[in-house]
C-alpha cells in the first residue's frame, strides 16, 4: 500500500473528512461524484412537480411559502453541483449527462402532481424521505458533501413541516378536501418508499460506500426507519397508508410492511415512469434556454479579470 492510500484509509478509519486536497482512490472519486450528481440533479428536477403548483396555489400565504420551498431546492442543487467540482467534476458535463439520459435522478420526481394535496404530501412524505436518508450523511466521509448537507436537512426540515402543516388544514377542511389528501397519500406512499433505492441484497453500491463510510446505513434500514416515523404522523393526521400489511411487529421494535413493487422501481428509474420524458425535456429547454446568461456571466467574468489585470499593471 502506498503512501498516500495509507492516509486515505486512516483518515477513514478514524472517521475523519476526506477534503478536496486529500488524495482518494478512483473508485472512491468516482463512486462520490455519481451520488452527488445523482442527488444534485434530484434537487433540481424535483422543483418541476410541486413547481408545476405556484400559479394555482389557493392563497397569497401558500404561494409565498411554495415558491420559497421550490427555490430552496434550486439552492440545494447548487451546494450539490458544488461540491461535485471539488472532485473534479464540470458542472456542465453533469447537466449534459442528465439531460442525454447518461445520469440518474430520483425515481420519485417521475410522478405527476394532481391536486394541490399532492404538494402537502411532497413535503411530508418525499421531504420526510429525505431527511430519514440525508440526516446520516451530514457525517459522510467527503468533508464538502457533508457540510453542504447540514444546510440542506435544516431547510427540508422546515419543508416537512409546511406540507404537514398544509395537510392538517385540509384535513380541518370539508370532506372533498379530506378525500383529495387521502387520494394524493395512496398515490405517493409507496413511491416514497422506492426512493431509499433497492433492497439490500440488490443494492450493488451499499457495501462499498458503507466501508467508505460515504453511506452511514443500509437502503433497507432507512427505509424501515421512515415507516416507524410516518406511521404515528398518519395516525394523528386522520390518513389512512395503503397498505394491508402495515402493522406494529413488538418482536422486531418496528411496523411490518408490505411487499414494495421492484419492477416499478426499475421501470421508472430506466425512463419508463409516468412524466421522465416530461421532466427531462423541460429541464433540456431550461438549459438551451439559459445559454445566454451562462455566455454573459462568462463574458462578465472575462471583462473584470482583464480589468483587474489592468488595474494591478497601472499601480506596479
Ligand atoms: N431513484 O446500489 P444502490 C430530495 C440507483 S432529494 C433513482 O442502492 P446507492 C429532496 C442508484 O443511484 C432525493 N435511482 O445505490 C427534494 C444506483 O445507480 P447507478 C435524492 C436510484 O447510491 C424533496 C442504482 O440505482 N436523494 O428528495 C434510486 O448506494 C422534494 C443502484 O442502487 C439523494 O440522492 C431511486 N430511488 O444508494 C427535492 C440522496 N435508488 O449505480 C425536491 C443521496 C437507487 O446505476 C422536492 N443518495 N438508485 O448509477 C443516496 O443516499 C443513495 O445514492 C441512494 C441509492 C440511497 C439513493
Amino acid at each position: 500500500m502506498s503512501e498516500l492510500e495509507r492516509h486515505f484509509e486512516a483518515t477513514i478509519a478514524a472517521d475523519h473528512r476526506i477534503e478536496p486536497r486529500d488524495w482518494v482512490p478512483e473508485g472512491y472519486r468516482k463512486t462520490m461524484v455519481r451520488q452527488i450528481a445523482q442527488h444534485a440533479h434530484s434537487e433540481i428536477i424535483g422543483m418541476q412537480p410541486e413547481g408545476n403548483w405556484i400559479t394555482r396555489a389557493p392563497s397569497l400565504r401558500r404561494k409565498a411559502i411554495l415558491l420559497a420551498k421550490v427555490q430552496d431546492e434550486a439552492g440545494h442543487g447548487l451546494y450539490l453541483y458544488s461540491a461535485a467540482e471539488t472532485l473534479g467534476a464540470d458542472r456542465g458535463e453533469l447537466t449534459e449527462m442528465l439531460i442525454s439520459g447518461r445520469q440518474k435522478y430520483s425515481s420519485i420526481f417521475n410522478y405527476p402532481t394532481l391536486t394541490f394535496a399532492d404538494v402537502g404530501v411532497i413535503g411530508w412524505l418525499v421531504d420526510g424521505a429525505a431527511i430519514c436518508n440525508q440526516v446520516p450523511l451530514c457525517r459522510s466521509s467527503y468533508g464538502p458533501y457533508a457540510r453542504a448537507m447540514i444546510r440542506i436537512c435544516k431547510e427540508e426540515s422546515f419543508h416537512q413541516r409546511q406540507g404537514y402543516e398544509l395537510l392538517l388544514t385540509l384535513m380541518r377542511g370539508t370532506q372533498a378536501q379530506r378525500d383529495m389528501v387521502q387520494d394524493a397519500v395512496n398515490r405517493w406512499w409507496w413511491p416514497s418508499l422506492m426512493m431509499f433505492g433497492p433492497p439490500d441484497d440488490a443494492s450493488p453500491n451499499t457495501a462499498q460506500s458503507m466501508a467508505w463510510k460515504i453511506k452511514r446505513h443500509t437502503n433497507d434500514e432507512l427505509r424501515q426507519r421512515f415507516v416507524d416515523m410516518s406511521v404515528p404522523q398518519a395516525e394523528k393526521l386522520g390518513v389512512t397508508l395503503p397498505d394491508p400489511l402495515l402493522k406494529w411487529n413488538a418482536e422486531r421494535n418496528h411496523y411490518d410492511f408490505g411487499p414494495i413493487d421492484w419492477d416499478e422501481l426499475k421501470r421508472v428509474i430506466s425512463g419508463d415512469g409516468p412524466c421522465n420524458k416530461e421532466r427531462i425535456a423541460n429541464r433540456r429547454r431550461a438549459h438551451e434556454d439559459g445559454e445566454w446568461v451562462r455566455e454573459a456571466a462568462l463574458a462578465h467574468a472575462a471583462k473584470r479579470a482583464d480589468g483587474n489585470r489592468a488595474g494591478k499593471a497601472t499601480v506596479a
